[in-house]
């Protein structure tokens, strides 16, 4: 499934299973909110590995920028997507084990040296997150991205304010 905005999809949305969607439709949210089109893909790296390697080592060639990864329990996907392709690889350690996301941090984070993955943080900021972090390295190249990403910061700045402008009028004497 893609996402588009006149052209081909930009960014891979990846996850090891249907149970990671409910975290990850946050990133295919916030990339919308962007208008930056995108792919789903569900594939395993452990149930699924040659399909897995063969959506890697094609993402350049299909037009991706960055690939998002999310994935829980001994979350090696996003490790063995980067280590299939030069693009960048965004991971976002899901929470659907009896451990609590450590084990998907863990294995997402703790890369060998020469095989980066950027790792969000566990669970839905890290979705939301994962996209932003695509915005911003899409936006290195298009002004439009750019310029929504410097509106998405004064908005979060504005919502700030706002909140605090009511806690005072609530508690005003
Ligand atoms: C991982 O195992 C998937 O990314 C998922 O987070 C977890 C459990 O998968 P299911 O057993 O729900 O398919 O590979």
């Amino acid at each position: 499934m893609s996402e588009t905005t006149g052209s081909g999809p930009l960014v891979g949305i990846v996850m090891g299973s249907d149970s990671d969607l409910p975290v990850m439709t946050d990133t295919a949210k916030t990339l919308k909110q962007f208008s930056i089109a995108f792919e789903l893909e569900i594939t395993s790296a452990h149930r699924s590995p040659a399909r897995t390697a063969e959506y890697a080592r094609s993402a350049r060639r299909r037009g991706l920028k960055a690939i998002i990864v999310g994935a829980g329990g001994a979350s090696h996907l996003a490790g063995v997507i980067a280590a299939e392709t030069t693009l960048p690889v965004i991971g976002v350690p899901i929470a659907n084990s009896p451990l609590s996301g450590m084990d998907s941090l863990l294995s997402t984070v703790q890369m060998p040296s020469g095989v980066p993955v950027a790792t969000m943080a566990v669970g839905k900021a890290g979705a939301v997150n994962a996209a932003i972090y695509a915005a911003q390295i899409i936006g290195t190249g298009d002004p439009r991205v750019a310029e929504a990403l410097v509106a998405f910061k004064e908005e979060l700045a504005r919502v700030v304010a706002e909140k605090s402008e009511k806690l005072k009028r609530e508690f005003a004497v």
